[in-house]
């Protein structure tokens, strides 16, 4: 018997040269089991990495804290290391695969010494489904492991699929110091290699999620055709019981949990509809047999937003969050239970906040700025299964068959409530071209907006002209492929209000979405693709006046017109390889604002 739990020599020949590069005093196997986890969470406790919540009121939960200089991805510190600059394009960070393991190397020297290393086979998909991708995590951080095991399939059933020597992506991850100097998130898609350093927080470390199920699975996805998608899925059961499944792309922090498990709303005409959530994050979508796209979520849990969760804006979360959940960065109440800004309930007397320290409502800092009780962008990871509104095909290896795919963003001006695409390759570049402001879940300026082409601004593993060509090319292969959508729940008014109430009454602009996927309703044609004619949107039982209506599809010439001049600045950095589609699109739109269509 060998003295590892597989006979993978890939996989026992890479765990020794780490042991010797990070020189760990132990290694132990993640298999899975609830005895192993339980011990790990004690340790955890022991060891001040978590803190044991109220177990009556929130039995299996722990909070933890993170450095308080790492409380959101580094995309500054995150790299795309192809062996040439070009194939990581313009818009991500590049260094060679070579300097970049030298000095990561340095870093991970010694590490992880006085720590215990963790192994993590990892699923990404139903275990054996053949659309699913393995990982295997080495980690020193218990928190990691235990947010594996809620966010992925994980432990002794994917050892068994890596001693059928399926290959699996090397993901490689060390506190280290925590030193933001000392960090580095770095994607080897040509090794299928994955190396993170110096940070504890989120997307940086859970290595499965946006580092495998997005950056290096969008590069192997296009080699092998089909998308790796930063989109939410779920399911819009209509009264009749038919089903129709849609993917969403919105930037970070911008909406996919809360409308992945939305409830509908009160007074809408027709009744009974359900939601079922197939995920809240990521896709990965491919063409099926029957030449339409097929969907999975390579998840199986939620790493979600908690400022703004309460009952009003996301009752199925409120429910899904009350056992077996890692809470990040929110505060601690005396009652050893949490609180975040617009949590239900009493805003706490005083408590704990994210940062350790002492906390009353209204406290200020030095700057005489608000100190808050949770970080902006503190967070709690859960599993899916608990989810009220969790999809009974979750589990299902072909997934849930796509009509629809809708991209949105948080624009206060410009993009209007909904409106469709004129076709495939129309709704390529509305994709292409979304924009959205700046948002808690990464550091830079705030409210900025920038371009964040299908949401994958920050996750795309290659050049994102070659990204373009590949959704086009894509839509040239389904016999039936699903229309195309652009939201903005974010619109706001003149004096900095939203318009649109959002959350529970967007299904009514999905009810929208759905019937022209069925053919069922008709639009008006605008500038810029089709929206919805004003008596189409169900807008009983809310008080919305007209005008707002009418101020949420306003179509403003000339704020198009400069957006145009931004969207030409921004394909212009792609050079030749811009599809030229793309640009053709372009000045087609240009016309038509133009001729005022
Ligand atoms: P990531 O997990 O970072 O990828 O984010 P996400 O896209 O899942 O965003 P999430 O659903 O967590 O929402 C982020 C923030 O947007 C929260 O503060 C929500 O309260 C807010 N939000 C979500 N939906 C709406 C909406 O329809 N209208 C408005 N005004 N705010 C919303
Ligand atoms: C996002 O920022 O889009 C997230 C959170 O979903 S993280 O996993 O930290 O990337
Ligand atoms: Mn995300």
């Amino acid at each position: 018997m060998s003295r590892y739990p597989t006979h993978n020599k890939k996989l026992t020949e890479w765990v020794e040269k780490v042991v010797k590069l990070c020189q760990p005093d132990d290694v132990v196997w993640v298999d899975g089991s609830p005895e192993q986890k339980e011990k790990l969470e004690k340790e955890a406790v022991t060891a001040g990495e978590l803190i044991p919540l109220n177990t009556e009121k929130l039995p299996g939960c722990f909070l933890h804290r993170t450095n308080p200089n790492d409380v959101a991805r580094t995309e500054h510190l995150t790299f795309i290391c192809t062996r040439k600059k070009h194939d990581a394009g313009p818009n991500n960070n590049w260094m060679s695969p070579r300097a970049a393991y030298k000095k990561a190397r340095e870093i991970f020297k010694g590490s992880m010494k006085g720590r215990t290393m963790y192994v993590i086979p990892f699923s990404m998909g139903p275990v054996g489904s053949e659309f699913s991708k393995i990982g295997v995590e080495l980690t020193d951080s218990r928190y990691v492991v235990l947010n594996m095991l809620i966010m992925t399939r994980a432990g002794s059933s994917v050892l068994e699929m890596l001693n059928k020597d399926w290959d699996f992506t090397k993901c490689l991850h060390s506190l280290a110091d925590l030193d933001v100097n000392r960090r580095l998130i770095l994607h080897f898609p040509e090794d299928n290699t994955i190396w993170s350093v110096g940070s504890g927080y989120g997307g940086n470390v859970l290595l499965g999620k946006k580092c495998l199920s997005l950056r290096i699975a969008s590069f192997i996805a296009r080699k092998e055709k089909w998308f790796a998608e930063h989109m939410l899925i779920m399911g819009i059961e209509e009264p009749n019981g038919r089903i129709r499944y849609i993917a969403a792309a919105f930037p970070s922090a911008c909406g996919k949990t809360n409308l992945a498990m939305v409830l509908p709303p009160e007074g809408l005409k027709k009744k009974g509809y359900r939601i079922w959530t197939v995920g809240d994050d990521i896709a990965w979508m491919r063409i099926d047999s029957d030449g339409s796209l097929w969907a999975i979520n390579p998840e199986t849990g939620f790493f979600g937003v908690a400022p703004g969760t309460n009952s009003h804006t996301n009752p199925n979360m409120v429910e899904t969050i009350k056992k077996n959940t890692i809470y990040t960065n929110v505060l601690l109440k005396p009652d050893g239970t949490v609180w975040w800004e617009q949590a239900d309930g009493e805003i706490p007397a005083r408590g704990i906040d994210w940062q350790g320290r002492p906390w009353k409502p209204g406290m200020v800092d030095g700057n005489g700025n608000v100190i808050l009780g949770a970080n902006p962008n503190s967070r709690f990871t859960t599993p899916i299964m608990q989810c009220p509104s969790a999809s009974y095909r979750l589990e299902q290896h072909h997934g849930v068959p796509i009509s629809a795919i809708v991209f949105g963003g948080r624009r206060q001006h410009l993009a209007p409530l909904v409106y469709e695409a004129f076709d495939w390759q129309h709704g390529i570049f509305v994709g292409s071209t979304m924009a959205s402001e700046r948002t808690a879940a990464q550091y830079g300026k705030q409210g900025e907006v920038r371009r964040d082409p299908m949401a994958m601004l920050p996750f795309c593993g290659y050049n994102m002209a070659m990204y373009f060509r590949h959704w086009l090319d894509m839509g040239k292969k389904m016999k039936s492929a699903p229309r195309i959508f652009h939201v903005n729940w974010f619109r706001m008014d003149e004096h900095g209000k939203f318009l649109w109430p959002g959350y529970r009454e967007n299904l009514r602009i999905l009810e929208w979405i759905v019937d022209r996927c069925d053919n069922e309703v008709d639009a008006e044609n605008t500038p810029i693709g089709y929206i919805p004619r004003p008596d189409d949107i169900d807008l009983t039982g809310l008080s919305l006046p007209a005008q707002t209506l009418e101020k949420l599809f306003h179509i403003d010439k000339k704020s198009w017109s400069e957006e145009l001049e931004g969207i030409n600045r921004f394909f212009k950095q792609f050079k030749k390889d811009l599809p030229q589609e793309l640009w053709q699109e372009y000045e087609s739109l240009k016309e038509r604002i133009r001729g005022g269509k």
